[in-house]
Protein backbone atom coordinates (compact mmCIF):
# COMPACT_ATOMS: atom_id res chain seq x y z
CA UNK A 1 0.00 0.00 0.00
CA UNK A 2 1.28 3.63 -0.54
CA UNK A 3 2.03 6.01 2.07
CA UNK A 4 -1.09 8.08 2.64
CA UNK A 5 -0.80 11.71 2.04
CA UNK A 6 -1.19 13.70 5.14
CA UNK A 7 -5.05 14.65 6.12
CA UNK A 8 -5.64 18.54 6.73
CA UNK A 9 -9.55 18.87 7.81
CA UNK A 10 -10.78 22.26 6.16
CA UNK A 11 -14.17 24.06 7.80
CA UNK A 12 -15.12 26.51 4.84
CA UNK A 13 -18.34 27.66 2.85
CA UNK A 14 -18.95 26.82 -0.41
CA UNK A 15 -17.97 29.54 -2.77
CA UNK A 16 -19.49 28.51 -6.37
CA UNK A 17 -17.00 30.27 -8.37
CA UNK A 18 -14.46 28.24 -7.63
CA UNK A 19 -12.21 31.31 -6.62
CA UNK A 20 -12.04 31.18 -2.85
CA UNK A 21 -13.49 29.29 -0.07
CA UNK A 22 -13.80 25.42 -0.20
CA UNK A 23 -13.09 25.65 -3.37
CA UNK A 24 -9.76 27.21 -3.12
CA UNK A 25 -8.91 25.33 -0.06
CA UNK A 26 -9.85 21.83 -1.91
CA UNK A 27 -7.49 22.63 -4.81
CA UNK A 28 -4.47 24.05 -3.12
CA UNK A 29 -4.54 21.67 -0.25
CA UNK A 30 -4.70 18.74 -3.82
CA UNK A 31 -1.95 20.78 -4.90
CA UNK A 32 0.29 20.50 -2.51
CA UNK A 33 0.00 16.75 -2.02
CA UNK A 34 -2.71 16.33 0.96
CA UNK A 35 -5.62 14.77 1.01
CA UNK A 36 -8.15 17.46 2.17
CA UNK A 37 -11.23 16.38 4.23
CA UNK A 38 -13.71 19.05 3.60
CA UNK A 39 -16.59 20.00 6.09
CA UNK A 40 -19.42 22.52 4.89
CA UNK A 41 -19.88 25.61 7.37
CA UNK A 42 -22.10 27.65 4.50
CA UNK A 43 -22.83 28.16 1.08
CA UNK A 44 -22.96 31.14 -0.78
CA UNK A 45 -24.35 32.58 -3.76
CA UNK A 46 -21.51 34.62 -5.74
CA UNK A 47 -19.35 34.98 -8.46
CA UNK A 48 -16.31 36.90 -9.29
CA UNK A 49 -17.89 40.11 -9.14
CA UNK A 50 -19.16 39.95 -5.28
CA UNK A 51 -21.42 37.38 -2.78
CA UNK A 52 -24.59 37.96 -2.65
CA UNK A 53 -25.98 35.65 -0.13
CA UNK A 54 -24.79 33.39 2.68
CA UNK A 55 -26.92 30.34 4.04
CA UNK A 56 -25.06 28.81 7.03
CA UNK A 57 -25.77 25.16 7.39
CA UNK A 58 -27.34 23.70 10.54
CA UNK A 59 -24.29 23.79 13.09
CA UNK A 60 -25.17 20.68 14.23
CA UNK A 61 -24.97 19.17 10.40
CA UNK A 62 -21.31 21.14 10.53
CA UNK A 63 -19.88 19.61 14.19
CA UNK A 64 -21.40 15.85 12.46
CA UNK A 65 -19.49 16.11 8.93
CA UNK A 66 -16.12 16.81 11.13
CA UNK A 67 -16.91 14.27 13.95
CA UNK A 68 -17.63 11.48 11.45
CA UNK A 69 -14.66 11.88 9.27
CA UNK A 70 -12.13 12.42 12.44
CA UNK A 71 -13.07 9.07 13.38
CA UNK A 72 -12.46 7.27 10.60
CA UNK A 73 -8.75 9.13 9.23
CA UNK A 74 -5.87 10.22 10.51
CA UNK A 75 -5.93 14.45 10.68
CA UNK A 76 -2.46 16.57 10.36
CA UNK A 77 -3.88 19.65 10.59
CA UNK A 78 -7.39 21.46 10.96
CA UNK A 79 -7.76 24.74 8.38
CA UNK A 80 -10.67 27.08 9.07
CA UNK A 81 -12.10 29.74 7.20
CA UNK A 82 -15.91 31.16 6.79
CA UNK A 83 -18.06 29.99 9.19
CA UNK A 84 -21.59 31.92 8.53
CA UNK A 85 -22.83 32.01 12.64
CA UNK A 86 -21.99 32.31 15.98
CA UNK A 87 -23.65 28.90 16.85
CA UNK A 88 -21.22 27.33 14.36
CA UNK A 89 -17.98 28.75 15.48
CA UNK A 90 -19.12 27.40 19.16
CA UNK A 91 -19.65 23.65 17.62
CA UNK A 92 -16.19 24.07 15.88
CA UNK A 93 -14.60 25.45 18.80
CA UNK A 94 -15.86 22.71 20.49
CA UNK A 95 -15.04 19.96 17.88
CA UNK A 96 -11.46 21.09 17.66
CA UNK A 97 -10.99 21.45 21.38
CA UNK A 98 -11.52 17.54 21.27
CA UNK A 99 -8.22 17.51 19.46
CA UNK A 100 -5.91 19.83 20.81
CA UNK A 101 -2.70 18.08 19.38
CA UNK A 102 -4.21 18.79 16.44
CA UNK A 103 -1.97 22.14 14.42
CA UNK A 104 -5.01 24.68 13.76
CA UNK A 105 -4.72 26.95 11.56
CA UNK A 106 -7.07 29.46 11.19
CA UNK A 107 -8.20 32.26 8.38
CA UNK A 108 -10.47 34.97 10.10
CA UNK A 109 -12.35 35.95 7.47
CA UNK A 110 -14.62 39.15 8.20
CA UNK A 111 -15.09 40.94 5.11
CA UNK A 112 -14.48 39.95 1.21
CA UNK A 113 -12.11 41.36 -0.81
CA UNK A 114 -14.64 43.68 -2.14
CA UNK A 115 -15.50 45.16 1.55
CA UNK A 116 -18.79 43.37 1.76
CA UNK A 117 -19.44 42.14 5.54
CA UNK A 118 -19.09 38.50 6.34
CA UNK A 119 -19.61 38.47 10.36
CA UNK A 120 -21.35 39.96 12.75
CA UNK A 121 -20.09 41.66 15.66
CA UNK A 122 -21.44 39.05 18.20
CA UNK A 123 -19.20 36.31 15.44
CA UNK A 124 -15.94 38.73 15.91
CA UNK A 125 -16.15 38.52 19.55
CA UNK A 126 -16.75 34.78 19.00
CA UNK A 127 -14.33 33.91 16.94
CA UNK A 128 -11.89 35.83 19.24
CA UNK A 129 -13.09 34.17 22.36
CA UNK A 130 -13.57 31.06 21.58
CA UNK A 131 -11.23 30.41 18.30
CA UNK A 132 -8.25 32.24 18.25
CA UNK A 133 -7.01 31.17 21.82
CA UNK A 134 -7.19 27.26 20.40
CA UNK A 135 -5.40 28.29 16.75
CA UNK A 136 -1.48 27.72 16.23
CA UNK A 137 -1.91 30.21 13.55
CA UNK A 138 -3.92 33.07 12.65
CA UNK A 139 -3.80 34.56 9.34
CA UNK A 140 -5.27 38.19 9.20
CA UNK A 141 -4.77 40.96 6.31
CA UNK A 142 -3.91 43.93 8.25
CA UNK A 143 -7.50 45.43 7.52
CA UNK A 144 -8.67 42.02 9.64
CA UNK A 145 -5.97 42.20 12.66
CA UNK A 146 -7.11 45.79 13.10
CA UNK A 147 -10.60 44.66 13.85
CA UNK A 148 -9.86 41.77 15.54
CA UNK A 149 -7.29 43.36 18.04
CA UNK A 150 -9.35 46.93 18.41
CA UNK A 151 -10.27 47.39 21.90
CA UNK A 152 -14.32 47.21 21.90
CA UNK A 153 -14.34 50.02 24.39
CA UNK A 154 -12.34 52.52 22.39
CA UNK A 155 -13.24 53.81 19.48
CA UNK A 156 -9.90 55.94 18.90
CA UNK A 157 -7.79 52.77 19.07
CA UNK A 158 -5.35 52.22 16.38
CA UNK A 159 -2.89 50.32 17.06
CA UNK A 160 0.22 49.15 14.88
CA UNK A 161 0.48 45.86 13.02
CA UNK A 162 2.88 44.88 15.25
CA UNK A 163 0.76 45.61 18.55
CA UNK A 164 -2.48 43.93 17.35
CA UNK A 165 -0.39 40.48 16.71
CA UNK A 166 0.90 40.92 20.45
CA UNK A 167 -2.52 41.31 21.25
CA UNK A 168 -3.69 38.23 19.47
CA UNK A 169 -1.37 36.34 20.84
CA UNK A 170 -1.93 37.40 24.05
CA UNK A 171 -5.65 35.83 23.69
CA UNK A 172 -3.77 32.60 22.98
CA UNK A 173 -3.14 31.84 19.61
CA UNK A 174 0.77 31.00 19.57
CA UNK A 175 1.58 32.59 15.48
CA UNK A 176 0.18 35.31 13.83
CA UNK A 177 0.72 35.88 9.93
CA UNK A 178 -0.47 39.58 8.83
CA UNK A 179 -0.23 39.95 5.13
CA UNK A 180 0.16 42.99 3.70
CA UNK A 181 -1.90 42.97 0.84
CA UNK A 182 -4.37 46.16 1.56
CA UNK A 183 -1.34 48.73 2.85
CA UNK A 184 0.08 51.69 0.85
CA UNK A 185 3.45 50.13 0.34
CA UNK A 186 5.06 49.36 -3.14
CA UNK A 187 5.41 45.62 -1.90
CA UNK A 188 3.24 43.66 -0.28
CA UNK A 189 4.96 42.83 2.89
CA UNK A 190 3.47 39.79 4.98
CA UNK A 191 5.29 39.66 8.70
CA UNK A 192 5.28 36.29 10.90
CA UNK A 193 4.96 37.13 14.58
CA UNK A 194 5.28 35.23 17.86
CA UNK A 195 5.33 36.03 21.59
CA UNK A 196 8.71 37.44 21.37
CA UNK A 197 8.13 39.76 18.01
CA UNK A 198 8.80 39.51 14.68
CA UNK A 199 9.88 35.82 13.58
CA UNK A 200 10.06 36.92 9.46
CA UNK A 201 9.30 39.20 7.24
CA UNK A 202 8.71 38.88 3.72
CA UNK A 203 8.07 41.05 0.53
CA UNK A 204 6.43 39.87 -2.36
CA UNK A 205 6.05 42.33 -5.95
CA UNK A 206 2.81 43.82 -5.88
CA UNK A 207 0.74 42.13 -8.61
CA UNK A 208 -1.53 44.29 -11.12
CA UNK A 209 -5.22 43.26 -10.55
CA UNK A 210 -7.16 42.08 -7.57
CA UNK A 211 -7.35 38.20 -6.60
CA UNK A 212 -10.51 36.61 -5.51
CA UNK A 213 -9.11 33.78 -3.16
CA UNK A 214 -6.01 34.34 -2.49
CA UNK A 215 -6.27 34.44 1.70
CA UNK A 216 -7.80 30.63 1.66
CA UNK A 217 -5.02 29.85 -0.66
CA UNK A 218 -2.39 31.00 1.67
CA UNK A 219 -3.92 29.75 4.76
CA UNK A 220 -4.72 26.62 2.83
CA UNK A 221 -0.89 26.08 2.07
CA UNK A 222 0.02 26.88 5.00
CA UNK A 223 -1.95 24.23 6.31
CA UNK A 224 -0.45 21.59 3.85
CA UNK A 225 3.18 22.54 5.16
CA UNK A 226 2.91 22.35 8.47
CA UNK A 227 0.50 19.01 7.25
CA UNK A 228 3.97 18.02 5.52
CA UNK A 229 5.85 18.21 8.68
CA UNK A 230 7.62 21.62 8.52
CA UNK A 231 8.41 24.22 11.07
CA UNK A 232 5.86 27.13 11.73
CA UNK A 233 8.63 29.82 10.11
CA UNK A 234 9.68 27.30 6.77
CA UNK A 235 6.19 26.45 6.22
CA UNK A 236 4.99 29.93 6.50
CA UNK A 237 7.64 31.05 4.24
CA UNK A 238 7.11 27.67 1.63
CA UNK A 239 3.08 28.76 1.28
CA UNK A 240 3.75 32.45 0.40
CA UNK A 241 6.28 31.49 -2.21
CA UNK A 242 3.55 28.78 -3.65
CA UNK A 243 0.53 31.56 -3.36
CA UNK A 244 2.74 33.88 -4.97
CA UNK A 245 3.30 31.43 -7.96
CA UNK A 246 -0.85 31.21 -8.11
CA UNK A 247 -1.57 34.57 -8.01
CA UNK A 248 1.31 35.40 -10.66
CA UNK A 249 -0.07 32.41 -12.81
CA UNK A 250 -4.04 33.69 -12.02
CA UNK A 251 -6.64 33.95 -14.68
CA UNK A 252 -9.74 36.32 -14.78
CA UNK A 253 -12.41 34.08 -15.82
CA UNK A 254 -15.19 36.51 -15.84
CA UNK A 255 -16.22 40.17 -15.52
CA UNK A 256 -15.11 40.35 -11.81
CA UNK A 257 -11.61 39.23 -10.12
CA UNK A 258 -8.75 37.58 -10.83
CA UNK A 259 -8.70 33.87 -9.01
CA UNK A 260 -5.27 32.20 -8.16
CA UNK A 261 -4.53 29.14 -10.06
CA UNK A 262 -3.74 26.94 -7.41
CA UNK A 263 -2.79 24.37 -10.34
CA UNK A 264 -0.33 26.43 -11.99
CA UNK A 265 2.31 24.04 -12.25
CA UNK A 266 -0.14 20.98 -14.24
CA UNK A 267 -0.46 24.12 -17.18
CA UNK A 268 3.08 25.02 -17.36
CA UNK A 269 4.22 24.14 -20.98
CA UNK A 270 7.37 21.10 -20.34
CA UNK A 271 10.58 22.40 -21.24
CA UNK A 272 11.62 20.84 -24.34
CA UNK A 273 14.09 17.89 -23.90
CA UNK A 274 17.48 17.54 -26.29
CA UNK A 275 15.88 16.71 -29.74
CA UNK A 276 12.55 19.01 -28.94
CA UNK A 277 10.24 16.49 -28.52
CA UNK A 278 9.18 14.83 -25.11
CA UNK A 279 9.71 11.37 -24.41
CA UNK A 280 11.02 9.95 -28.24
O1 LIG B 1 -11.76 35.27 0.82
C1 LIG B 1 -12.55 35.03 1.92
C2 LIG B 1 -13.70 34.14 1.62
C3 LIG B 1 -13.75 32.89 2.17
N1 LIG B 1 -14.76 32.01 1.94
C4 LIG B 1 -15.75 32.34 1.12
C5 LIG B 1 -15.77 33.60 0.52
C6 LIG B 1 -14.74 34.52 0.77
C7 LIG B 1 -14.73 35.83 0.14
O2 LIG B 1 -15.53 36.17 -0.68
O3 LIG B 1 -16.78 33.89 -0.29
C8 LIG B 1 -16.82 31.33 0.85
Amino acid sequence: MPELPPIVLVFAASDPSGGAGLQADIMTLSSMGCHPLSCVTAVTIQDTTGVEEVMALDPEWVSDQARCVLEDMPVAAFKIGLIGSVETIAVIAEVVSDYPEIPLVLDPVLATGRGDELVTEEMLSAMRELLIPQATIITPNSLEARRLAAEESNDDDDPALAECAQRLIATGCEYVLITGTHENTPQVVNTLYNQEGVMRSDSWPRLAGTYHGSGCTLASAIAATIANGLSIGDAVKDAQEYTWQTLRAGFRPGMGQHIPDRLFWAREEEPDNENGRGGQ
